[in-house]
């Protein structure tokens, strides 16, 4: 049974495409995309996806359920969709299968690749589990209970001995999940993330009865469109291997840039195929016809493809049986679709342009704009590039160049204000640093014509120093790049992040070719200060302030565990690791009281000499009344109940707002239940009140650990002033050296463009000229905020 799997363990990369990030999420969607399938045969409406806390995921969805029926050797239907490679098709005859897609893995792949996998499987009226360890089952499939609805639900957590990325990103996950909602229109999409601090858990619900016109509507946001309504038309067509079905929409806008998109049973065809070069032959001739018809051009005008796709947003997606993909990474399509693409759209958009003449005309003469503008920008570059404008030839003279000639082992730090530059250059290595101060806010490129962005001096210098030029194509050359790496250094207040947003801007804009070969960098300055006296100490982040607090407090206080004969005395090392575990064991238990919405349910389950502790233990009927008399002796309603999906117990109690909640074998299985559980028990042996505290000759008697934790956090926060780090001008040119210069200890963060659909719209709308979408966006978006400076 393993051995396909075991090659997928060992050459992970062919699989998934990398161990990295990018094949992290691959895990999900080969899950998801599985659940799609099963949508696209018209047997799934929702799927549900949710981040844990501890970096498993769970997937949901309300499909026909894997099947379950029993193989020869007692092994299930479902065992071997779960660890043979390719399995899950022979059950199935789905014709649009969209699974397996990219990489051609299917379920097994992820099974394989998780240290722990959970199956649930509703379906035949029943209830099935099955565990997993790398592949490998722990166990048959075995019935745990009855059920009414059907569906499957899997649980993984991905296995870091193989993958070396651990941490989803909601965005990169919204970002899919939200397109594939789009492309299925009528399919319900859940993400929900339960590691956010503080707070609630994060859900977002991705459902769109209008399909990609709606994407459609998603892409333009926030800019002006020249009609209101997405262009959106459908059609099926007869193929030999069963029915194509295409969908397309567009709509125009003022700007310039074409956004474009093409899909092939949802994935992405980034290389493009024949459905997009049907769409664009399509396009061209249809708009111009319609031009022609309306007698629009002067005489001889035609229009090019790229005149009519300027200020276009179109997305098409054709959904085909047996799909023939091409290229490395398979995102092109292949399969012989043009014609029907091309003999849909005239049909279509011809009667759309008959219908709505106002429409077409407006189009056709954006086209016509398009067609003299791009002939006259031409005149205008050529004259700039002959004026010398872009040359590095003169490097700029506040430039404080680094010795280093090879631009691979060169950096550069574009710096926020004069004077934190001139610190920098004393602090820099300046064998490969080079430092480039700025005056004051950039100009925002956003909102400025091109020739006065090239008369702005500190664009100019930037320009210069980096040594590329700017644009696309044979107006920028890679190959002058004169840093490896390009370094954002600004302070840590609004000031600060607005420069690197102009900056940032800036890049985006003119400099894209260096985000996507991943050479943009942002430099971390600390977050605290912390001062005692004369000495002073910055501090990177919230966990190495915990840390240095205890280890301050620490330096000279002893701590006796217990009375009497048993007592223990701590000290040191010893003693900080068991303030820096009490100190996670009390972040963990705030979040699951905040899960649980109880105080009471949490102090009760979280007892580890409790017989409560697996999913097993609900079983019996006697641990779980034992549970309801603690919970009744802590004075709350709570009551035993049966629950048949699982042929479980479980106790229901009521919450502050009085809704009735339980405690099942689901929570039991909710990662901060684990995490809490674990440590509890790590501390054990030391966890034994009283705590006597003695520093110097003074003793101080704690009766529980919350008060011994918050006691010696305030030993430790004595006499230190402690404060929120602003701006690179508070540190010396050593300190800015050692905390966010020296390659050896920074933290500098890379910036990458996840998702070009998502992060255009964002510049547009934030940084451009209208005012009213800009409003809108952060009234959308200000509850996500995270950290305001105000
Ligand atoms: C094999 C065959 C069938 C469905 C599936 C697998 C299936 C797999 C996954 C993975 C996540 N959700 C899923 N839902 C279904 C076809 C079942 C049938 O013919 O009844």
């Amino acid at each position: 049974m393993l051995e396909g799997l075991e090659a997928v363990r060992l050459r992970p990369a062919m699989y998934i495409g990398s161990t990295g990030e990018s094949g992290l999420h691959h895990l999900v969607y080969e899950v998801v995309d599985n659940s799609v399938d099963e949508a696209l045969a018209g047997y799934c409406t929702d799927i549900s996806v949710t981040l844990h806390s501890d970096d498993s995921v769970t997937i949901i969805d309300n499909g026909r359920g894997i099947p379950v029926t029993m193989h020869d050797e007692g092994v299930s239907a479902a065992q071997v969709v779960m660890t043979k490679l390719h399995a899950g098709g022979k059950f199935d005859s789905n014709t649009y299968k969209v699974s397996g897609g990219l990489h051609g893995v299917g379920v097994s792949c992820v099974n394989a690749l998780s240290e722990a996998l959970h199956l649930e499987i509703w379906r035949e009226k029943a209830t099935w589990e099955q565990d997993y360890e790398r592949g490998a089952p722990k166990g048959p499939l075995v019935q745990t209970g009855k059920s009414n609805k059907t569906g499957t639900k899997i649980t993984f957590k991905a296995d870091t001995t193989i993958m070396t990325a651990s941490t989803f990103d909601f965005d990169t996950l919204a970002n899919r999940l939200r397109q594939l909602a789009f492309l299925n229109k009528g399919l319900k999409i859940i993400l929900t993330d339960e590691r956010v601090e503080g707070a609630d858990p994060r859900v977002e619900t991705f459902h769109f009865a209008g399909g990609i016109a709606e994407f459609i509507k998603h892409l333009n946001r926030g800019k002006s469109v020249l009609h209101d309504k997405p262009i959106y038309f459908e059609g099926e067509r007869d193929l030999p291997v069963g029915k194509l079905y295409i969908e397309v929409a567009l709509q125009y806008n003022d700007q310039y840039s074409e956004i474009v998109f093409s899909f092939a049973n949802n994935i992405n065809t980034v290389d493009g195929g024949s459905h997009l070069s049907g769409f664009r032959s399509a396009l061209t001739r249809t708009i111009n016809s319609a031009g022609q018809q309306g007698g629009l051009f002067k005489e001889k005008e035609t229009l090019t493809g790229d005149d009519v796709r300027e200020g276009l947003t179109a997305v098409i997606s054709v959904k085909l049986p047996q799909p023939q993909f091409e290229g490395q990474t398979k995102g092109k399509l292949n399969s012989d679709i043009q014609g029907h693409v091309v003999t849909l759209i005239n049909e279509k958009l011809g009667e759309f342009f008959d219908k709505n003449p106002a429409v077409m005309k407006k189009i056709v003469s954006k086209a016509i704009d398009a067609a003299r503008a791009r002939e006259a920008a031409r005149k205008a570059r050529d004259l700039t590039r002959r004026k010398g404008a872009l040359d590095s030839g003169g490097l700029p003279g506040k430039l404080a160049d680094c010795q280093e000639k090879d631009p691979d082992r060169c950096e550069l730090f574009l710096v926020e204000g004069e004077s934190a530059g001139g610190t920098a250059k004393s602090g820099r290595d300046r064998r490969y640093q080079a430092i480039l101060p700025l005056k004051g806010k950039i100009l925002n490129v956003e909102k400025a014509r091109y020739d006065k962005m090239l008369g702005h001096e500190e664009i100019r210098a930037m320009i210069t120093a980096i040594g590329t030029g700017i644009g696309k194509g044979d107006d920028f050359d890679m190959a002058k790049l004169r840093y490896g790496k390009i370094i954002i250094m600004t302070d840590a207040d609004v000031d600060g992040s607005h420069i690197r947003t102009l900056l940032l801007t800036f890049f985006f804009r003119h400099m894209q070719e260096l985000i996507m070969r991943g050479k943009i960098f942002v430099a971390q300055p600390p977050l605290y200060r912390i001062k005692r006296g004369k000495s002073e100490k910055y501090i990177k982040d919230d966990k190495e302030f915990t840390r240095e607090i205890l280890r301050r407090a620490t330096e000279n206080i002893t701590v006796e565990i217990g009375d009497g004969e048993t007592a223990q005395k701590i000290e040191g090392t010893e003693l900080r690791n068991f303030l820096m575990t009490l100190d996670e064991i009390s972040a963990v238990w705030r979040r699951l009281e905040r899960r649980l919405r109880e105080p009471r349910v949490v102090e009760v389950i979280s007892d580890t000499s409790w017989p409560i502790d697996t999913k097993a233990d609900f079983q019996n009927e006697a641990n779980v009344n034992a549970l309801v008399e603690r919970l009744t002796a802590a004075k709350l309603q709570a009551a035993i109940e049966r629950e048949e999906e699982h042929s479980a117990w479980m106790v229901s109690y009521k919450d502050p707002t009085n809704a009735t909640r339980y405690i099942n074998t689901e929570t039991v299985a909710i990662p901060e239940f684990r995490r809490l559980r674990a440590l509890l028990k790590q501390v054990g042996k030391l966890n034994k009140p009283p705590f006597t505290v003695t520093k110097e000759t003074a003793k101080t008697v704690l009766t529980n650990w919350r008060d011994l934790l918050n006691h010696v956090k305030t030993e430790g926060t004595r006499e230190v002033s402690i404060q929120r780090y602003k701006g690179l001008g508070e540190m010396n040119a050593n300190q800015l050296w050692e905390t966010t210069m020296n390659a050896e200890t920074r933290t500098l963060l890379q910036v990458q463009i996840k998702d070009f659909a998502e992060t255009e719209p964002i510049f547009s709308t934030l940084m451009g000229e209208d005012v009213e979408s800009r409003r809108k966006f952060i009234e959308e978006n200000a509850l996500d905020v995270r950290n305001l400076d105000v």
